[in-house]
């Protein structure tokens, strides 16, 4: 049947030319769908007799089956091409170099604070840490601060829109001190601690940052002077700068929550700053109500407490000149600690 092949090269036609596995199956349906050409042609057979029906039966199933062999074909051709194309696009150059991944420095702040904790553990302290977010009683009223105390002015301090559990105010802590009562009461003396930690202040210019890093020291016993106070803190320097050429001095002052109060200041006996006082830290004897408030007899214990801040620390050991230079996050200053 002529008709038959006619079809049959079309059909075949058609399939080569499908790009894509849509245009392809509709190619199917205009020959061997239910409305198709070939099916069509299958269907006129009834008119035939069934000697002639049988022949040109024949010729149509070999049509139907060499169209759905080419079919089969066509659709793999797609499929490999298709997958040519995604293995061509999606190509990996294993031989280009790697990316490599930014190497992360210590921030020169908290190099100080390790700093501080490896020396302070040599010798006893153990390290404290606490929430920065304080109520008002660790914060102030435990450390002789009452409630009239200009240090709890909105100027000074940052206030949180919550109160704790009592009803009383929260606030972000103003030194580490607080998290020093919370050790105190939580253990019995000889109480040997040291407090490292961000603190805040409503505070800011060149030599002021609103967050800032202190670390407070504490040592209650029954019989811990002043000289203690003197050699700890001497031998802390010394350790944290290196030198034994350095002299420390006291120097009288007032804090609420110690009694007597003093000011420590260093002098380098060579380098750079050679024979210049520097004010290093606040200190004193751990005042009598601060005791009490720790849960202990202030005729029985007696200690001395200091706070020193991490950023001047840091500042007079590297030679940094500007306190905004911490929080400025320009890594030209930050990779020269990495
Ligand atoms: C300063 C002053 C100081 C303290 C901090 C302290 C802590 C407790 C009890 C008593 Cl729990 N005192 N800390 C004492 C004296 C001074 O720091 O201006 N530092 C930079």
């Amino acid at each position: 049947m002529e008709n038959v092949d006619g079809i049959v090269a079309r059909a075949l036609a058609e399939f080569s030319a499908a790009q894509d596995p849509a245009s392809l199956e509709n190619a199917k349906a205009r020959y061997l769908g239910k409305s198709g050409e070939l099916t069509a042609v299958l269907k006129s057979l009834r008119a035939l007799d069934p000697e002639a029906r049988r022949s040109a039966g024949q010729s149509i199933n070999d049509a139907k089956s060499r169209l759905e062999a080419a079919l089969d074909a066509r659709r793999g051709a797609l499929a490999d091409a298709k997958l040519a194309l995604r293995l061509a696009e999606e190509s990996l150059d294993v031989t280009l170099p790697g990316r490599g991944r930014g190497r992360g420095g210590v921030h020169p702040v908290i190099r100080t604070w390790s700093r501080v904790e490896a020396i302070f553990r040599s010798i006893g302290f153990n390290v404290a840490d606490g929430p920065e977010i304080e109520s008002d009683w660790y914060n102030f009223t435990a450390l002789n601060q009452p409630e009239n105390h200009p240090a709890r002015s909105m100027h000074d301090t940052f206030y949180v829109d919550l109160n704790d559990a009592q009803g009383t105010p929260l606030l972000l802590r103003t030194h580490t001190s607080p998290m020093q009562v919370r050790y105190a009461r939580m253990h019995r003396p000889p109480l040997k601690v040291i407090a490292p930690g961000r603190t805040y202040r409503v505070d800011s210019d060149a030599t002021h940052s609103p967050m800032f890093h202190q670390v407070e020291g504490l040592w209650i016993d029954e019989d811990v002077s002043f000289a203690d106070l003197k050699g700890v803190y001497t031998d802390f320097l010394r350790r944290f700068f290196e030198t034994e050429e350095l002299e420390v001095r006291f120097r009288p002052s007032f804090f609420p929550f110690t009694e007597p109060s003093a000011e420590i200041d260093m002098r380098f006996e060579s380098g750079p700053l050679e024979g210049r006082w520097l004010e290093i830290s606040g200190s004193g004897q751990v005042h009598p109500s601060v005791v009490r408030n720790f849960g202990l007899d202030p005729e029985r214990y007696i200690g001395f407490a200091f706070g020193s801040g991490l950023e001047r620390l840091t500042m007079l050991r590297y030679g940094i000149d500007d306190l905004r230079l911490f929080f400025d996050g320009d890594l030209r200053f930050l990779r020269q600690f990495a």
